[in-house]
């Protein structure tokens, strides 16, 4: 089923509606400016790249919230033209590496690829659910609710109604959680879905972990892989430029160890980078980010130790 690409497709994606702090939008392009093509084809990978993408623009005052959320209306058509942009280098063979911009941009990104691997498993690394619904979300920010969206649950918004219910949830696993609402700890019990917080990390070890993750979303080794990163699934100590630290979290290389065995799977056919913020703490801290998001990027699609 794979067409073995060997073609990246980067989509660079400046967006900061689905939250509120200014600076996640420069994510992708601190991203590219620190030389994610280059480091790509470095290790053997012909990088398409034309760009970052440009969202139309739908000002504030045309979009006020439905119900809690925020920015509704512009979040659901940034995502939709994700999904589109995403989706289209998957048929094309490619492998979309999609660079945020804060995480609800997963909602076009992973409708992306269950239109073209509509039996595809999600690998969601992050501090956070993202599994808010309508009614449990209390900051009504929809880049804490994008799970939600694509399972279906929660009440319907028909803005969102181009979003298909298309991620079944055995077919979902989380690794680094450590910061969830009471709400999103029920719908994570109430629909099953397996999720390896940072408890079990220390636990088990980062090794045994991702084995395990993968025995229950793709038990024969033979589904495609859409990883979603948040960045903030690093400890902030690692990295400190992102909108809502927490800390406690994955170290270097427990990050890298995921990306270095999803990709020996051989079965990764979509990753994202998200929640990157340069307009977070110092300059420094910034580089430390940057270059950390394009390490676990190069890990994902095979770069070795050795
Ligand atoms: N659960 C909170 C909310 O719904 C916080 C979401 C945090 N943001 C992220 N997502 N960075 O991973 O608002
Ligand atoms: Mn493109
Ligand atoms: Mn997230
Ligand atoms: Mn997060």
């Amino acid at each position: 089923f794979l067409p073995n690409p060997k073609t990246v497709a980067i989509v660079g994606c400046p967006f900061r509606g689905g939250q509120a702090k200014l600076g996640v939008d420069n994510g992708p392009i601190h991203l590219a400016e620190a030389g994610i093509v280059g480091q790509l084809e470095e290790i053997g990978w012909k990088v398409a790249f034309d760009g970052h993408h440009q969202f139309e623009d739908i000002h504030t005052a045309d979009d006020p919230p439905i119900g809690k959320l925020k920015n509704p209306r512009l979040v659901s058509k940034v995502a939709e033209s994700v999904a589109r942009v995403v989706g289209g280098h998957a048929k094309n063979g490619q492998l979309p590496v999609t660079l945020g911009g804060d995480h609800s941009l997963a909602m076009g990104t992973i409708s992306g690829t269950l239109d073209t691997y509509p039996d595809a498993c999600v690998i969601w690394i992050d501090a956070h659910a993202d599994i808010n619904t309508v009614e449990t979300t209390d900051s009504g920010n929809i880049h804490g609710m994008p799970v939600s969206f694509l399972l279906g649950i929660g009440s319907k918004v028909p803005e969102f109604s181009w979003v298909k219910a298309a991620l079944k949830p055995e077919r979902l696993v989380y690794i680094g959680l450590r910061d969830l609402d009471s709400g999103e700890k029920r719908l994570l019990k109430e629909h099953n879905i397996k999720a390896f917080s940072m408890h079990e990390v220390d636990k088990y070890g980062i090794g045994k972990v991702v084995e395990m993750a993968l025995d229950h979303v793709n038990p024969k080794r033979d589904l495609p892989i859409h990883l979603s990163f948040d960045i903030d699934a690093l400890d902030p100590s690692v990295a400190p430029s992102t909108g809502t630290p927490v800390r406690g979290g994955l170290t270097f290389r427990e990050g890298h160890y995921i990306c270095e065995a999803i990709h020996e799977t051989g079965l990764l056919v979509a990753l994202d980078l998200m929640e990157v913020n340069p307009s977070i703490d110092d300059a420094e801290s910034v580089c430390q980010t940057v270059a950390v998001g394009c390490s676990l990027v190069r890990s994902a699609l095979g770069e070795t130790l050795l």
